[in-house]
């Protein structure tokens, strides 16, 4: 265990308490229903915890990134797609304007997103532009006093219940990465709307969506930043969020974890509980250090952070170690658990179902060594 502080401490057990009590009873029937979990939202904003480490002064709770990730571990062990929900919209959703807005922008967005009132999506993803996030091939065109987005985004998570969106598209179709700019898009603008929603594997209750744009005309004051510098923005944003991703990832296999222990204390076979059986024990043990590893590294991404220090490469790293590490203890829970570990009646094999995006999503785990690589061969600084 990291040393805490006091104050992570105590965030550590409100969190935990909040989400045993509240959120984890109603994990299975969302994962069926597929609903938005809005009363898991709702209490979340109620806690202060869908604006962790923003300041006070745009609304937030102005706590560290230590705290947010020890919070994004409890709700994603508790209910995995609450925890997606929370971590996106507080990262991708929340950053854009943060990092990059203007002060008018960020007094008229930010406190909204960051209690919660508002719930905030970050749309780069396209058909044609997954790994390859400079190849979008949405467009938005200057006209008169506004901007003009005309394109298809897919995957993009909290689509539909999200109000405020950050929408990357090309304003120089051609000069690839460095045409790319931010716009924040409200729902309900004319031109704007929700597309094809995602029957996914797993976080299900998360909502996945296209967003279509159809001569969607935007102000001018809502450009993000300057022209050209959104695939910047969507980079320095994309680092913070894996550092929620890897937090997710423990979440859901210290849930994992916990399931197979205690059966496999209780379940007796040949007169014996199986955990005294060494074949079984050494499994208990390796999840236990995976998922340890796990965590210290997220955790030392998000004191890098706090410290302002550079933490791009930590962040893809404890990203794609979380994640990995996360699939293999919810299929070694699974194992342990024989037949009701594959049994929709328990819930590991949901956490495997909901571990698996963690490798996928906020960039795949091939394009975190991509990124860890060029941040290693590179003088960039994350
Ligand atoms: N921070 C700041 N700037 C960054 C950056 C970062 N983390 N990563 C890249 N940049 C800058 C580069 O420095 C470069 O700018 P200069 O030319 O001024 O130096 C520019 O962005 C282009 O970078 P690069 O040449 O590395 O871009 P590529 O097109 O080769 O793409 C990867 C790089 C693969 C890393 C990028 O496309 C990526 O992250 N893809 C995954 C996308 C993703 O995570 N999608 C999930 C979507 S949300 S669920």
């Amino acid at each position: 265990m990291a040393i805490l502080n006091e104050d992570q401490l105590a965030v550590q057990q409100l969190v935990r308490s909040f989400a045993k009590k509240e959120i984890a009873p109603r994990a299975a029937h969302y994962d069926h229903s597929e609903e938005f979990p809005w009363d898991n939202i709702k209490g979340l904003a109620e806690l202060g915890l869908m604006g962790m480490p923003i300041p006070e002064e745009y609304g937030g709770a102005g706590l560290d990134n230590l705290s947010y990730a020890l919070a994004v571990e409890e709700v994603s062990k508790a209910c995995a797609a609450t925890g997606a929900i929370m971590s996106i919209h507080t990262s991708a959703g929340i950053l854009p304007i943060l990092l990059f807005g203007n002060e008018e922008q960020k007094r008229k967005y930010v406190p909204a997103l960051a209690q919660g009132q508002k719930i905030g999506a970050f749309a780069l993803t396209e058909p044609n532009a997954g790994s390859d996030a400079g190849a979008v091939s949405t467009t938005a065109k200057e006209d008169g006093d506004s901007y003009v987005i005309n394109g298809t985004k897919c995957f993009i998570s909290n689509a539909g219940p999200a109000e405020t969106y950050s929408v990357f598209a090309s304003t120089n179709p051609g000069s690839g990465v460095k045409g790319i700019t931010g716009f924040i898009v409200e729902k309900g603008t004319p031109g704007f709307s929700i597309g094809k929603k995602e029957e996914k594997m797993g976080i299900r209750a998360s909502a996945t969506a296209e967003l279509v744009f159809d001569n969607c005309r935007v102000p001018k004051e809502n450009l993000l930043g300057n022209i050209g510098q959104g695939f910047k923005i969507a980079m320095v944003v994309l680092d913070s969020a894996r550092i929620g991703v890897g937090a997710q990832a423990v979440g859901i296999a210290q849930a994992a974890y916990e399931e197979a222990l205690a059966y496999a204390k209780v379940r007796e076979q040949f007169g014996k509980p199986i955990a005294a059986n060494q074949a079984i024990g050494f499994m208990l043990a390796d999840m236990g250090i995976r998922i340890e590893a796990a965590r210290q590294l997220v955790h030392y991404a998000a004191n890098l952070k706090d410290s302002g220090a550079p933490f791009g490469k930590e962040a893809a790293m404890c990203k794609t170690f979380a994640s990995d590490m996360s699939v293999q203890v919810a299929l070694d829970a699974i194992q342990i658990m024989g037949g009701y570990g594959y049994s929709r009646e328990y819930p590991v094999e949901r956490l495997l179902r909901d571990a698996k995006i963690t490798q996928i999503y906020e960039g795949t785990n091939q394009i975190q060594r991509v990124v860890i690589a060029n941040y290693l061969l590179s003088e960039r600084k994350g």
